[in-house]
């Protein structure tokens, strides 16, 4: 059990449509963190130690002070055995940098990722361009592990460093209408290869978004670190999302922009396959892929020799958390 379950909220207040009005929900959520870092299951993050030679990426000062003063949150952590670091920050998706799984590593090194600016748009009070330190340095920073599961059917267990994206986006006073959050990753072909090809089968610049409340509830983070450290240019630098139970393709990388809207918005994996990516992506191993089965994952590191092959849990793990934000709602519909 990794959070406390509102337990008070009547199943008639939750429906597929229960979006941001379902406030109370979040304002549980978010007292239930509060009072269990009060209550000292927040433990203080360990210095980790890696394999030598691995670079790590230590991020502007503003950032190593934030991460310093950061603390463990136990009660939404995993106790899932860790991947180690150099799986984290060598075998990556972000075709910004490639196609390869190794490319990101390669290609991203020099990328500038501070200062950094985020616009804030739509629906909300307090639209904006904000520097990224002054949008995090209010923040306590929380280590969260969770489990990350690509559509490619590979998973990890990653220690993110961040905050609540719910805590974020009500700083900036959602209207009644936002019913949705869009995120937009950087768009800048001369420092990202893959924006570039000719060959890209993705429309740039990577686009995702999710439902009011999928973004409002506690587990979905904003992450600016992994591992103890600033997070590395090949894991989306400076800024990304984190939505655990959901394929890794919603987590979305390096974003410049954040906009809440009334309509759905559309995204990049949906826009080029809207039969294989649909919208919600919540990881399903009862939904498979049109090319490959959901039911199991290989969980890195995994060789020929050790392949670590585990079933996939419905909502990656996350159901208890997560399932009544989709009552009513035929998964195989909204896959
Ligand atoms: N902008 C952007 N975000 C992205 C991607 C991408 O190609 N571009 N790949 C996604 C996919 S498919 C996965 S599985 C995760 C991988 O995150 P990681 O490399 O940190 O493990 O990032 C997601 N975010
Ligand atoms: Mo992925």
């Amino acid at each position: 059990m990794l959070i406390k379950k509102p337990d008070s909220i009547k199943s008639s207040e939750i429906t597929s449509e229960s979006v941001y009005l379902n406030r109370r929900h979040f304002m549980r959520g978010l007292l239930g963190t509060t009072a269990l870092l009060a209550t000292g299951s927040a433990n203080a993050v360990p210095e980790y130690e890696f394999e030598k030679d691995l670079p790590i990426y230590r991020g502007p000062d503003w950032m190593q002070q934030k991460i310093r003063e950061s603390v463990r949150n136990t009660a939404l952590s995993t106790d899932d055995k860790l991947t180690p670091y150099f799986h984290v920050m060598s075998y990556n998706n972000f075709y910004e940098f490639g196609t390869g799984k190794k490319d990101p590593a390669r290609h991203a090194q020099n990328f500038q990722t501070d200062p950094w600016k985020v616009e804030i748009s739509g629906e909300v009070g307090k639209p904006g361009v904000y520097n990224l330190e002054d949008l995090i340095k209010p923040h306590l920073l929380e280590e969260r592990i969770y489990r990350l599961r690509c559509v490619e059917a590979w998973s990890m267990v990653v220690p993110w460093m961040g905050l609540s994206l719910g805590d974020l986006l009500k700083k900036f006073d959602p209207t009644s209408k936002a019913k949705y959050v869009e995120f937009t990753t950087l768009h800048d072909p001369d420092q990202m290869p893959g924006q570039r090809s000719r060959f890209s089968t993705l429309e740039w610049p990577y686009v995702e978004g999710l439902r009011i409340d999928e973004a409002m509830h506690p587990l979905t983070m904003l992450a600016v670190g992994v591992y103890g450290n600033a997070m590395p240019p090949q894991n989306g630098a400076p800024l990304r999302l984190v939505v655990p139970w959901k394929y890794g393709f919603k987590s979305i990388k390096s974003i410049v922009k954040i906009r809440l809207t009334d309509k759905m918005p559309n995204t990049t994996w949906n826009l080029m396959a809207p039969q294989e990516y649909g919208f919600y992506s919540n990881v399903n191993p009862a939904v498979d892929h049109p090319r490959w089965s959901q039911a199991s994952e290989r969980r890195l590191p995994s060789s020929l020799f050790n392949p670590n092959r585990v079933d996939t849990l419905p909502f990656n793990g996350y159901a208890d958390e997560v399932a009544e934000l989709y009552r009513g709602m035929d998964l195989k519909k909204w896959f």
